[in-house]
């Protein structure tokens, strides 16, 4: 074996000024003169670059040689925000590279803002992807994160009139230095076509693909380094490509057009990211996508067991592929159709190879949101995947039948085909029948997973199933976001804390601590200061930061009830206007997230926000004790900075609806309080930091469904109370869409007639949990006790420890620790 190279990296102020002046020659051809501050910030990317890949080619040089087991991580969606000022911390070099740029009459902060995150994810799950990534390096686990390169991410949002306009995400324009592509490592993705039946030479039965068009797969691959080890694990992300630049016959035929337009054609498969939350309208172009990064992905799994392996029964000893959620599950038909098709296995020899080999995580229990495809549609694609899922079918349902003898009800909710309507693969079976292993994503949802949505899966496979409560990363949401408070905790209780987060138990004592509070105090001031100032830039509004910054930050979506909150702040607005609630504490009301494109009802509430925010923050009479803003365009990048500023974080889903969470987690961990719902991993949250340091409302997710079982009725609670009237009146009125009382109708509507999500049924313990929340918050000691507590009892909400859980039950992986010479 050939040894990586050995040399060290200089990190000293004095050769990271020479190495960026030589990165700005060499990388971007300009001397400094002309050199733009994004020319500043790709070259000290690139300098940073030089030392990360250094930690990677040690790192895969390291598993290289010891072949030891691997997790696949296989997700439709990664949201890795910025990676310069991550990387850095990573690396601990940044004393050195603030006053290398600073000594060259730059800041590091300017150039940090540089740079356009990779918004290759919608929300919660595809960050929860990255933040996995994070924790499997510092871990020290041989990982591969296997995705899709979208040349258009998530788009840009902008606020116009009021409403969502949304702006294609060119993320790639400028150039990403932190990506290295491998063209000679391409794959072949076949699609469409028919398939024909015969007897190989031997005599076996084989069927052949005769398939109707192919691309190629380029990956890209990203690497992501560990906290405080040497080891670096990689993103893989595949770009299609079309397979020749030039279709010859077609170019002989003369028909050059036709050859430009079927490669077009072909780079369309990883063009843009599709919104996850949106129901999907026969979306072929989606099922293509999903099977052209799984294809890829399992391909280059098969090639790295064959570098070190022959036998394929082995498969399940050297990988793990795990499957977040069910974008990815037409692995299950893939991995048959390669060790069948291709590798000439039989099916049983196959089977238990796929089925040692998956694990499915499930992250919803919204019945719209399970995925199905239109089995025509499905056949077009990929007929034989369809063909081999038929078969998986029939063994399978053989198999229920000898456990459940004659219970029809359970074989065809079972079935991997639904057949009510249009015939429809479920996707969501698939994923549980190739699977050895499924998990939810928090403890209510592991529970309710068990008992509806998988209720039978459950019945037959009780083993399978586990509960893996999400994490979140302290490093970039702790460390990164908020140096300030990051660099407090370490003061009190020493640096470890950032690999071993129930070391933060220790700051419990210091709750007490006069001091020690005001010094919190301090840093959460300050970062409220620097919201502001973003606040101003980004909208052009004032904010105080010695108001109650409230905040709520996640996608736009019915079920997590954005709309509460507003009837929340129109009802304190009413009250002020009548010279009530006069000792209430002045708040600022922050909102941020976006709205999948076609989602009509979402698009509304942002219009809703922003409407309230019209006139609440004009009205003389008001004077500042209210204020809401719309914060465009959230996105990692940003978050970093709205977590760290928050007094309150909003957590108000409807008990039952939201999986986990994971914004709760980073708010908490920034010493925001919590106004939330008995709902995902604020379950787990409330109990952590104890409910006197939390603040619990509504209805359980028990109480909603005996609720809506009892015959819910909306008009009634509507009827019933007089401040409820008064607010959706003001709305409906056109107070809030400059005298339009049509605008908001089909929500008022949706809110009378059905409001699926209970919104009117917790209004009136919101709006007093709100109140409890006003006169806490005017006790500043009490707080900021109650803010460090919340800190020193989130320790279990990192990812770190998931990951491990992940690695202990489900993976059986142990740690490859890897040493870099430096
Ligand atoms: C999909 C759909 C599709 C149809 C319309 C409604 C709808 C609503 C939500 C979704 C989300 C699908 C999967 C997802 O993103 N789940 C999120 O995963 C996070 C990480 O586990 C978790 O923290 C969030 O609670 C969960 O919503």
């Amino acid at each position: 074996l050939h040894h990586p190279p050995s040399h060290c990296f200089d990190n000293s102020v004095e050769s990271i000024k020479a190495d960026l002046t030589e990165k700005l020659f060499s990388m971007r051809a300009k001397f400094p003169e002309v050199a733009t501050l994004n020319d500043y910030y790709l070259a000290l990317s690139y300098v940073v670059r030089d030392r990360v890949l250094h930690r990677w080619i040690h790192s895969a040089h390291t598993y290289f040689q010891q072949a030891s087991r691997t997790v696949v991580y296989l997700s439709a969606e990664y949201l890795m925000g910025p990676q310069l000022g991550n990387n850095i911390l990573n690396l601990g070099i940044r004393k050195q590279v603030e006053q290398a740029v600073a000594e060259m009459g730059l800041s590091l902060e300017d150039l940090l803002e540089q740079e356009e995150e990779p918004g290759l994810g919608n929300g919660g799950l595809g960050r929860l992807a990255a933040c996995y990534l994070d924790s499997l390096a510092t871990l020290q686990i041989p990982a591969f994160g296997y995705g899709i390169r979208y040349e258009f991410g998530i788009f840009d949002q902008q606020i116009k009139d009021g409403w969502q306009v949304e702006v294609t995400d060119r993320w790639l324009r400028l150039g990403n230095p932190w990506e290295v592509p491998h063209p000679e490592r391409r794959y072949e993705v076949r699609f469409g076509g028919h398939t024909e039946a015969g007897y190989d030479a031997q005599g076996r039965y084989r069927v052949r693909w005769v398939p109707e068009r192919s691309v190629m797969g380029t990956p890209f691959d990203t690497p992501v380094l560990g906290y405080g080890v040497g080891n670096a694990i990689i993103l893989r992300l595949w770009q299609a490509e079309a397979r020749e630049s030039f279709d010859f016959q077609a170019f002989n035929l003369g028909n050059y057009y036709k050859a430009v337009d079927d490669k077009v054609m072909s780079e369309n498969i990883t063009k843009v990211l599709y919104p996850n939350d949106e129901p999907e309208a026969g979306r072929r172009l989606r099922l293509e996508q999903q099977y052209f990064f799984v294809a890829c992905s399992l391909a280059d799994m098969l090639r790295i067991f064959f570098q070190r392996d022959t036998d394929l029964d082995r498969l399940p000893d050297k990988f793990v592929v795990q499957l977040n959620d069910t974008h990815p599950a037409v692995a299950v038909a893939e991995m048959m159709r390669l060790l069948i098709d291709d590798n000439g296995l039989e099916w049983d020899r196959a089977w238990k190879i796929t089925t040692g080999v998956f694990a499915y995580t499930n992250h919803t229990l919204l019945p719209e949101a399970l995925e199905t495809w239109n089995v025509d549609l499905f056949g077009k694609v990929l007929p034989r995947h369809l063909e081999i899922i038929y078969e998986i079918n029939h063994r399978f349902l053989m198999e229920v039948n000898r456990f459940f003898p004659g219970d029809a009800g359970r074989l065809s909710r079972m079935s991997l085909f639904s057949e009510a309507g249009e015939k429809r693969v479920r996707m969501a079976n698939l994923a549980c029948v190739g699977s050895r292993a499924i998990n939810g994503v928090a403890a209510l949802h592991t529970d309710l997973l068990k008992q509806t949505v998988l209720k039978d899966f459950h019945e037959l496979w009780p083993e399978k199933f586990s509960n893996k409560t999400n994490g979140v990363t302290p490093r970039r949401f702790m460390a990164l976001a908020n140096p300030g408070l990051a660099d407090l905790i370490t003061q009190s209780i020493g640096a470890t804390w950032l690999r071993d987060m129930d070391r933060l138990k220790g700051l419990e004592p210091f709750a007490r601590d006069n001091a020690f509070r005001d010094q919190w105090a301090e840093v959460k001031h300050q970062c409220k200061v620097r919201l502001a100032a973003m606040i101003r830039k980004k909208t052009g509004m004032a904010v105080d930061p010695d108001t109650l910054f409230d905040i709520q930050v996640k996608r736009i979506h019915e079920y997590k009830r954005q709309h509460l909150n507003v009837l929340n702040i129109i009802t304190h607005y009413r009250r002020l206007k009548q010279g009530l609630d006069m000792d209430a504490p002045a708040r600022t009301f922050i909102f941020g997230g976006k709205a999948a494109p076609g989602y009509v009802l979402a698009k509304l509430m942002i219009r809703l926000i922003t409407g309230v925010a019209d006139v609440v923050n004009h009205d003389p009479d008001i004077n500042g004790r209210i204020k809401v803003v719309f914060y465009p365009d959230f996105n990692v990048k940003n978050a970093q900075h709205i977590y760290p500023a928050a007094d309150l974080s909003e957590q108000i889903s409807t008990a039952g609806k939201e999986a986990s969470g994971t914004g709760n987690m980073k708010f908490a961990l920034n010493g925001a309080l919590t106004i939330g719902t008995l709902d995902g991993a604020n379950v787990e949250i409330c109990q952590a930091v104890g409910p006197e340091n939390f603040f619990l409302f509504g209805l359980t997710a028990d109480q909603v469904a005996a609720t809506r079982q009892a015959g819910y009725r909306p008009c009634d609670v509507y009827d019933g109370n007089e401040e409820l009237r008064a607010a959706m009146g003001m709305i409906s009125g056109g107070l809030f869409s400059g005298g339009d009382p049509g605008m908001f109708a089909p929500l008022i509507d949706s809110l009378l007639n059905e409001d699926r999500f209970m919104v009117l049924a917790d209004y009136a313990a919101y709006v007093q949990c709100q109140e409890q929340v006003g006169r806490a918050f005017l006790k500043p000691d009490h707080w900021h006790a109650m803010s460090i507590l919340n800190v020193a009892r989130m320790g279990m909400f990192s990812s770190d420890r998931s990951i491990a859980e992940y690695c202990r039950d489900i993976w059986h992986v142990e740690p490859v620790p890897v040493v870099v010479p430096d």
